[in-house]
């Protein structure tokens, strides 16, 4: 059996994408939290795993990686998840729905980027107008993106791809955030089949706060 631990924040969405792939594959990891609110992403031991002070890092027997999305492509590979299609079109494409949340969204809602934001507004208000400015047009280009497949009932189809679970963190963040997704009918219907899998179910933020 392999030796997994991954290094991971419970309310940070790269390592929730991370822990829902992992649950997918049934692996049986080791959880090292790093205080994202302490700080504890810059401090020397951590940077030493990721110098740019992001969580997560995935270690397997000893082997280090970082960066959330090829960490998945690792797992799904490793494990034949066959969370990419086999056509390298549709591949492209469901790519290209997992990067439109986790490339454009999600790295301008992190916590260093509205830390910035705050500092430079003079006002903790900056935040939530900030992220919500972020979230609120990546859902409807997301929504929209849909719109190409069919949701029966994940993202592109009846397989659960890299897109529901670069979707999932980012509805969170949705929630937590003040951004209702009502208006998207699909993005509602993917969510609702997604909160029926276990395996998204036990990554939730929730689910995994105690560690
Ligand atoms: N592209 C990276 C982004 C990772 C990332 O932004 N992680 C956030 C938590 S979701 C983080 O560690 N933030 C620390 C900070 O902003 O100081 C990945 O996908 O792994």
């Amino acid at each position: 059996m392999k030796d997994i631990t991954l290094y991971d924040y419970w309310r940070s969405s790269a390592s929730y994408r991370v822990r829902i792939a992992l649950n997918l594959a049934k692996i049986e990891y080791k959880t090292v939290p790093v205080d994202l609110l302490k700080g504890e992403q810059r401090s020397e031991v951590h940077l030493t795993r990721q110098p740019q002070g992001f969580v997560p890092v995935l270690e397997v027997d000893g082997q280090r990686f970082t960066q959330s999305l090829a960490i998945i492509e690792y797992i799904n590979e490793t494990y034949n998840l066959g969370l990419l299609p086999e056509k390298i079109a549709d591949r492209t494409k469901v790519r290209a729905l997992a990067q439109t949340l986790a490339i454009d969204v999600h790295p301008v809602c992190n916590l260093a980027v509205t830390n910035f934001a705050v500092e430079l507004s003079g006002s903790q208000e900056t935040r939530p107008i900030w992220i919500k400015s972020f979230i609120e047009p990546g859902l409807k280009a997301f929504e929209t993106l849909l719109g190409a497949f069919e949701q029966s009932p994940y993202c592109t189809g009846s397989d659960i791809s890299v897109a529901d679970v670069c979707l999932m963190p980012q509805i969170y963040n949705a929630n937590r955030w003040g951004t209702s997704i009502d208006k998207y009918p699909r993005i509602v219907s993917v969510v609702k089949a997604c909160n029926a899998d276990s395996a998204f179910v036990a990554a939730h933020p929730d689910n995994v706060k105690a560690n």
